[in-house]
C-alpha cells in the first residue's frame, strides 16, 4: 500500500520542531523515513511530574496542516449534525484542563530482538502535560447525543475522531473509542500546560483521551463522528482508506498475521486484550508502566552521608498505579518505592526509594503493579512465544512492536564514586 512511502516534508517538520523546542528533545531513528518522531533527550524528564512543552515527544505519520484557527471547523457526522468554530469550542462550553499520560503505542519498539520495523524508540515516547479544552460530552449532549448509561454494556456506540492532516497516500488518519470513554473524561484541547497548542502538537484542537496510548489523541480534529462501530473500511463519508490507523495498524499480533476488521470489541483495557479477551488486541489504555528519571546513568553518584533518592514516574492508563518496585542489583532484590506527588486518573505518579549506594557500578530497575495486580514484565519474548511469553514473565514480541512494557530494557547503570569529593 502507498502508506508505506518515504515522506519528504518530515525532514523539513522535524528541523522547525528541533527549532521550536531545542534540544529538549531528539529525532528517534525511523527505517522506513515516513515518520516525524522526536522523544525526550534526556532520562532526567521521567525525574518530573510535568513534562515542558520542549521535552514532550513528537509523533505523526501525515504532514501537518497548514491551520489557521480562524476558518477551522470541526464537523459532527454519523448520528450527530453540526460544526463548530473554534470560537464555539473555546467559548460555548465549559473550560476544564485535564492531565494526561502521553505514552506511543510503539515506545519500547526499539527493545525487539529480532528488529520489528518502523520507529525504534527506547523509553522516549512518553510524557505528561496538562492540556486545556472543551469537554467532548458537553458538545454532544448539547448536540442532541444520549449519553451512555454505564450500567448498559451492551452500549455499543463510538466516537470516531478524524484528523486534518493531508496525505499523500489518501489514507485518514481515523480512531474510534467508545461513546462512553468520549463522555466520561475526553476533552477537545486547545492549551497544552497553559500555552497554545503548538501546531506539532495538534493546532489547533486536538483530542485528548486521558491515559490511553497516544495514537487515539486525534490532532488537528477535524471531524468527530457518532457510529454504531469502531471504523471500519468504507464506514466515512469521503475518499480514502478509512480503517488503516484503526484496524490495521497499532494492532498487537504476532508476525505473518493478517489482523482483521471488528464492529466492537470485549474490551479495551488493552492488557485484557493481550491475555486472551481480544483476537489481535488494539492499543487503547496505557499498560502498567514505569521508568527511573534519577540518577540517570549520565553523572556518577557521589554518596554525601545522606542516601542517594532514586526518582521516576510510573503509570497505568486509567487504572491506579498501586506499587513500584526498585532493585540496586540488577534483578536479585527488590524494595517498595514510595508513590507521591499529584494523583489524576490517567497521568502518571511519581516514586521515589532512599537509596543506601555503595561504591562500584549498580544496575536500577524500578517495575510497576497496577491496581488489577499486574505487574510488568521482566523482558520482551522472542518472535513466537506470543501469549505463552506471560506465563514466563515476558511480553510478547509482536510484530509491529506495540504496548511493550518489559522493565529489563529500562533500567539504567549507575556509577557510585568513593568518597564525596570536596567542591570547596
Ligand atoms: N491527526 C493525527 N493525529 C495523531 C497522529 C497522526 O499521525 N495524525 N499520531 C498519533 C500518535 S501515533 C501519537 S503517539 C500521538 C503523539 O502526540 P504528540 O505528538 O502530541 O506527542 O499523536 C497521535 N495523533
Ligand atoms: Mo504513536
Amino acid at each position: 500500500m502507498s502508506i508505506e512511502q518515504p515522506r519528504a516534508e518530515r525532514h523539513r517538520e522535524i528541523e522547525a520542531i528541533l527549532e521550536a523546542k531545542g534540544d529538549g528533545v531528539v529525532p528517534t531513528r525511523d527505517l522506513a523515513d515516513k515518520y516525524t518522531v522526536l522523544g525526550a533527550t534526556s532520562r532526567e524528564t521521567y525525574a518530573n511530574w510535568l513534562t515542558p512543552i520542549e521535552e514532550h515527544f513528537v509523533c505523526h505519520r501525515n504532514d501537518i496542516p497548514d491551520a489557521e484557527a480562524d476558518s477551522w471547523t470541526i464537523s459532527l457526522t454519523g448520528q450527530v449534525e453540526g460544526s463548530l468554530t473554534m470560537t464555539d469550542v473555546r467559548e460555548a462550553y465549559p473550560r476544564v484542563a485535564v492531565a494526561h499520560t502521553m505514552e506511543c503505542a510503539g515506545n519500547g519498539r526499539g527493545q525487539h530482538d529480532p528488529e520489528t520495523g518502523s520507529v525504534q524508540w527506547g523509553y522516549e515516547a512518553a510524557g505528561t502535560a496538562v492540556w486545556t479544552g472543551t469537554p467532548v460530552g458537553s458538545v454532544l449532549r448539547e448536540h442532541g447525543v444520549e449519553e451512555p448509561d454505564a450500567s448498559d454494556e451492551r452500549d455499543d456506540r463510538w466516537l470516531t475522531a478524524i484528523g486534518g492532516d493531508p496525505s499523500e497516500a489518501g489514507d485518514v488518519f481515523a480512531r474510534s473509542i467508545p461513546l462512553s470513554k468520549a463522555f466520561e473524561d475526553c476533552i477537545l484541547a486547545y492549551e497544552m500546560n497553559g500555552r497554545a497548542l503548538p501546531r506539532e502538537h495538534g493546532f489547533p484542537v486536538r483530542l485528548i483521551v486521558p491515559g490511553w496510548y497516544g495514537v487515539n489523541n486525534v490532532k488537528w480534529v477535524e471531524e468527530l463522528r457518532v457510529m454504531d462501530s469502531m471504523v471500519t473500511e468504507g464506514s466515512l463519508d469521503r475518499p480514502g482508506v478509512h480503517a488503516h490507523w484503526q484496524q490495521v495498524s497499532y494492532r498487537i499480533h504476532p508476525r505473518g498475521v493478517d489482523p482483521e476488521e471488528n464492529a466492537t470489541v470485549e474490551t479495551v483495557d488493552t492488557w485484557e486484550g493481550i491475555e486472551g479477551a481480544v483476537e489481535h488486541p488494539y492499543t487503547f489504555d496505557l499498560n502498567v508502566m514505569s521508568l527511573v528519571g534519577t540518577p540517570d546513568g549520565e553523572t556518577p553518584v557521589v554518596p554525601n552521608d545522606d542516601a542517594v533518592e532514586v526518582r521516576g514516574v510510573a503509570w497505568a492508563g486509567d487504572d491506579a498505579v498501586e506499587r513500584v518496585e526498585i532493585s540496586t542489583d540488577d534483578g536479585e532484590t527488590w524494595a517498595d518505592a514510595e508513590l507521591f506527588g499529584p494523583d489524576y486518573t490517567g497521568a502518571w505518579r511519581l516514586f521515589r526509594y532512599e537509596w543506601d549506594a555503595d561504591p562500584g557500578t549498580h544496575r536500577i530497575l524500578s517495575r510497576a503493579t497496577d491496581e488489577l495486580g499486574r505487574r510488568q514484565p521482566e523482558r520482551i519474548s522472542g518472535p513466537d512465544a506470543w501469549r505463552d511469553a506471560l506465563e514466563a514473565d515476558a511480553y510478547p514480541w509482536n510484530d509491529g512492536g506495540f504496548a511493550a512494557n518489559a522493565y529489563r530494557p529500562n533500567g539504567v547503570t549507575v556509577e557510585v564514586g568513593n568518597e564525596a569529593v570536596n567542591e570547596g
